[in-house]
């Protein structure tokens, strides 16, 4: 039975309307945060997101053959670096401000940078280390000291073995892979190339072995291993599961570049590494189907593989700075391949490109100019400013966010520097658990003169980097303005920078 009159349960009523219609909403009724909009990206994704830039090694025989391809018929022998040093090679990475290093156990060509319990194939049978040597060792070993993660490229295709096209290959290409995650600590990540089947040595049938792409290598149960052995790695392909290839070599996303993704297949066949419309890749989907964010893959030199006579050229400093806005600054990762020389060390060529890299990108997000400014949202969310106030655009922290009410998709924020400003590049971030937000995106400066806001960038889609990068700008104010979201944007991050020039 009631034991409360009925006036004081009125009573009761209209205060608590009247507390949740006030400007500051009781500490009792907390606004939930915002429905997570589409689909979403899993914890190893999350993880992977924050890697952003990270390298490739192509190492192998090649190195020595001056070829791209070896066709697998190279004696082990040939592998014979003079000099090689692990540490360098970590610590080039490390300087240029690399998370990670992804090293090609085995390429096309099949020989295998660890002594693998499966083949002859391999340093084992080498001068490198008088046959003792294990480079995936080495180099898996240089990273950890230095905080780097590291991850594995097994290929697919391998022209050295006998087997390769035939069931018995699967069961070899398995165990290898159950190797490399078993005996190498955490993996973070395990790329699949989309080049597979063809001509090679093959144990010395020197033929021609075209395999079924969808079937041959029966992808899902090859996933499985890795999801049993290492569940926080991510797998990358052309289909994924977790990361997609960018759909070209030239380290270039699209513009927009979304993370969600629906591989699609050539000529209706299922979707498979080798087998995908891959230039889709480039901006991906705004309504795929899947989290799948672009990783893009470019080499330092014209080849993948060290080449003498590519010693002059190498990319410059400001290119590689170009491509870092053109991949992360598109919300892709930028995968970087350093080739290690003959010596076995990162080239010096390379290494001072790398070194002018990381000094611009240094010098240019040394100093958030937003953070001595005032910020004023059109909408916080529930008027909470601790859980969703602007000032959680400055804290650097990923995990926290301005938000606006459900409903008011088209915020804006008003950056007020309060004195004239000059900058020129942006850099936007998405709350990613909360999923893809915005479609569209404007940034207008106030004119002193006339008096009004004049727009100077607009842009599709946020995701987990935006960088806007452009004309010098000189103003005393910036506003954002969200221009088309299908749903109440949350934003995590917001700086305001100043590249400078480049010396000539
Ligand atoms: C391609 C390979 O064929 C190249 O040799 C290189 O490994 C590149 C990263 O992927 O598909």
């Amino acid at each position: 039975m009631n034991r409360y009159p009925l006036f004081t349960l009125l009573i009761a009523a209209g205060l608590s309307a009247l507390c949740c219609s006030c400007a500051t909403p009781s500490k009792a009724t907390p606004t939930p945060a915002p429905e997570p909009f589409g689909v979403l990206p899993s914890e190893r994704q999350l993880a992977w997101h924050e890697l952003e830039f990270y390298g490739f090694l192509h190492f192998s025989i090649n190195t020595f053959t001056d070829m791209e391809w070896g066709s697998g018929e190279e004696p082990p022998a040939r592998f014979n670096p003079t000099a090689f040093d692990a540490d360098q090679i970590a610590q080039t990475a490390a300087d240029a401000g690399m998370t990670a290093l992804i090293l090609t156990c085995k390429h096309h060509d099949g020989f295998c940078l660890w002594p693998s319990d499966h083949t002859e194939h391999s340093v084992k049978n080498s001068p490198f280390r008088d046959g003792k040597g294990d480079v995936v060792r080495e180099i898996s070993d240089a990273c950890r000291k230095r905080g780097l993660k590291f991850g594995v490229y097994l290929s697919p295709w391998d022209r050295n073995h006998a087997e390769y096209g035939r069931p018995a290959y699967i069961d070899y290409f398995r165990a290898q892979l159950r190797e490399l995650l078993t005996e190498y600590g955490p993996i973070a990540e395990v790329w699949f190339d989309g080049a597979n089947g063809g001509t090679g040595f093959y144990g010395g049938a020197n033929e021609k072995r075209n395999i079924d792409r969808s079937t041959y290598y029966d992808w899902e149960n090859t996933w499985a291993i890795v999801r049993e052995l290492q569940p926080q790695a991510v797998m990358f392909s052309d289909v994924g599961p977790d990361v997609r290839w960018v759909g070209n070599e030239r380290g270039i996303a699209g513009d927009p570049c979304w993370a969600t993704y629906t591989p699609h297949g050539l000529n209706g066949l299922k979707p498979a590494p080798g087998q995908t419309m891959d230039k889709e890749g480039q901006n991906g989907h705004r309504d795929g189907e899947f989290w799948i964010p672009a990783e893009a893959d470019v080499s330092i030199r014209p080849g993948w593989f060290y080449h003498e006579s590519q010693d002059d050229k190498v990319r410059t400093s400001q290119n590689l700075v170009d491509l870092y806005y053109k991949s992360v600054g598109r919300g892709a990762s930028f995968l970087l391949n350093l080739p290690p020389d003959p010596r076995g060390i990162i080239h010096e060529n390379d290494v001072a490109a790398l070194n002018g890299f990381r000094a611009h990108l240094d010098a240019t997000f040394a100093n958030n100019m937003a953070k001595g400014a005032r910020l004023t949202p059109s909408n916080t969310r529930g008027n909470q400013e601790k859980a969703y106030g602007a000032h959680l655009l400055l804290d650097g922290d990923r995990n926290t966010y301005w938000a606006s009410d459900d409903n008011v998709n088209t915020p804006t924020l008003e950056v007020d520097f309060g004195q004239t400003t000059r900058f020129n590049v942006i850099d936007i971030r998405e709350h990613l658990p909360l999923g893809l937000r915005v479609d569209q995106w404007a940034l207008d400066k106030w004119d002193e003169g006339s008096g009004e806001w004049t727009e100077f960038a607009s842009g599709e889609g946020i995701g987990n980097r935006r960088l806007w990068r452009g004309e010098t700008q000189t103003t005393s104010k910036i506003r954002l303005r969200i221009v088309e979201a299908p749903a109440c944007p949350a934003l995590s991050e917001f700086g305001v920078y100043m590249a400078p020039e480049w010396a000539e």
